[in-house]
């Protein structure tokens, strides 16, 4: 059964752009018969003019519209308003609801479903809230029944917002383990990352085309040889990790779901999880598709700094991508006007290949070194597990026992040592004191 949606849009000025919410539409499975867009000033009961809402429901009639989608943020009873305007069966969803369903759909992994719950649930927390304090405030004898349900209801949502969160903080605790015993094992790991449908899995294909993934069996059982392309958005959802080869050093690269623009938090933050790795890697390849304006793209560089940029901790080097349909004086002008956003880029095509060795060679060159430390550890309670931490993390090669002391020479990458020095410092100021 396909479903037929009319796409909506209002901007406060300008003309507003309905190319990304129709391929949002488009990725869930709906058809788009119609589009509706007004430059104005949001209306507190509509959200949209009133006369334009009217436009809307002549629209719906004329198509036969089972769906009406907004972009824009609605609350919840702008959505009531405009819906009563329309016909009983047709349904006005917003953003934030199509991509849910989207995510929905393609949720097939147990994390990625719990993701999803767990940002409905989010989603309709504040309503519920709002309809037990609603119901509550409402004296007549009436509406009791519904307030004590409500507020059930709301505390329904709680305690299951809670052990989603508990199951996912295993999951993500999990995988926080596997990427320390990859590390230990010697791995480098590098993510992609960037806007949704940049190319990031075609590049991971062109990366990983020399991989022989029967080797690697049985150190990583999870490592899936597959990395889904189409031109769609969140074509990935999950995380994929194959191996790269680069050169000297041994890769792992993780494709995993795109970012997209205009995202609440509670969202974002349900795909935590989802993220970390790219969040935790060594280094981040942020992809661009360099196929699209120069506007788009730095709306989509701004974006993705975003959203790497409280929790990421590692270098970032840009990949402009889909060169192929770009011509070179072109790409000139693209790369001088976006050089702050995107400094220093490289430039590959994941389709044909184009460039490819440059990408591989830059990994190599901008994966952190590893540095050598020598550590005069004091012994006290904490000694032992601080030399644990460096067993974890890097490469111990001399470890000596004096009298009241330790002496440990490891090697690690920089942030590790880092970190390994200051609880050293912390050793001594505890000892000192
Ligand atoms: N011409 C051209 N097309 C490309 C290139 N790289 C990717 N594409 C196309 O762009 C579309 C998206 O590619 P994907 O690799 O699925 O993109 P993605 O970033 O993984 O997208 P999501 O998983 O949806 O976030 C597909 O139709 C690809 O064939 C390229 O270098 N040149
Ligand atoms: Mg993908």
């Amino acid at each position: 059964m396909s479903r037929d949606a009319i796409v909506a849009k209002r901007v406060d000025s300008g003309s507003a752009d309905l190319t990304e919410i129709s391929d949002l539409a488009r990725a869930a499975g709906y058809d788009v018969v119609g589009e509706l867009t007004q430059s104005r000033e949001e209306d507190g009961a509509y959200m949209f003019g009133e006369g334009k809402v009217e436009e809307l429901a002549a629209l719906v009639v004329e198509t036969g519209a089972d769906v009406v989608i907004v972009d824009n943020r609605v609350g919840p009873y702008q959505l009531f308003n405009i819906g009563s305007k329309l016909p009983d069966e047709v349904e006005v969803i917003d953003r934030f609801t199509l991509i849910l369903d989207i995510f929905g759909q393609r949720a097939h992994t147990k994390k990625a479903q719990l993701q999803v719950e767990l940002a409905e649930l989010r989603y309709e927390l504040p309503r519920a809230e709002a309809k037990a304090s609603l119901a509550k405030r409402d004296e007549r004898p009436g509406f009791m029944g519904l307030g004590e349900y409500d507020e059930s209801r709301e505390q329904d949502i709680k305690a299951q917002i809670a052990r989603i969160k508990r199951e996912l903080d295993a999951i993500a605790e999990k995988e926080e383990t596997r990427r320390e015993e990859r590390r230990e094992s010697g791995f480098d790991l590098v993510a992609l990352a960037g806007y949704t449908n940049a190319g990031k899995s075609t590049l991971m294909r062109q990366l990983a085309a020399d991989l022989s993934v029967d080797e690697n069996d049985e150190l990583h059982p999870d490592l899936d040889p597959t990395a889904e392309s189409e031109d769609r958005l969140f074509t990935t959802l999950g995380t994929t990790t194959r191996r790269a080869d680069t050169g000297t050093r041994n890769v792992l690269l993780t494709d995993t779901v795109g970012f997209i623009s205009d995202l609440p938090h509670w969202l974002v933050e349900s795909f935590k999880s989802t993220l970390d790795s790219v969040y935790r890697a060594d280094l981040v390849l942020l992809v661009v598709d360099a196929s699209e304006s120069t506007e788009e793209m730095r709306e989509k560089l701004v974006t993705c700094h975003d959203t790497l940029y409280e929790r990421n901790e590692a270098p970032i080097v840009t990949v402009l991508n889909k060169v192929d349909k770009v011509d070179e004086s072109e790409l000139a002008e693209k790369k001088r006007a976006l050089s702050a956003l995107a400094p220093n880029p490289v430039v590959v095509s994941g389709l044909t290949g184009e460039n490819v060795e440059e990408l591989t060679a830059r990994i190599e060159a901008e994966l952190p070194d590893w540095q050598r430390e020598r550590l005069l550890l004091p012994m006290t309670d904490d000694t032992m597990s601080l030399v644990s931490w460096v067993h974890d993390h890097g490469h111990v090669e001399r470890e000596e026992y004096g009298e009241d002391s330790v002496t440990l020479e490891f090697e690690a990458r920089p942030a590790v040592v880092e970190k390994a020095r200051s609880k050293a410092a912390d050793l001594a100021a505890v000892e000192s004191a």
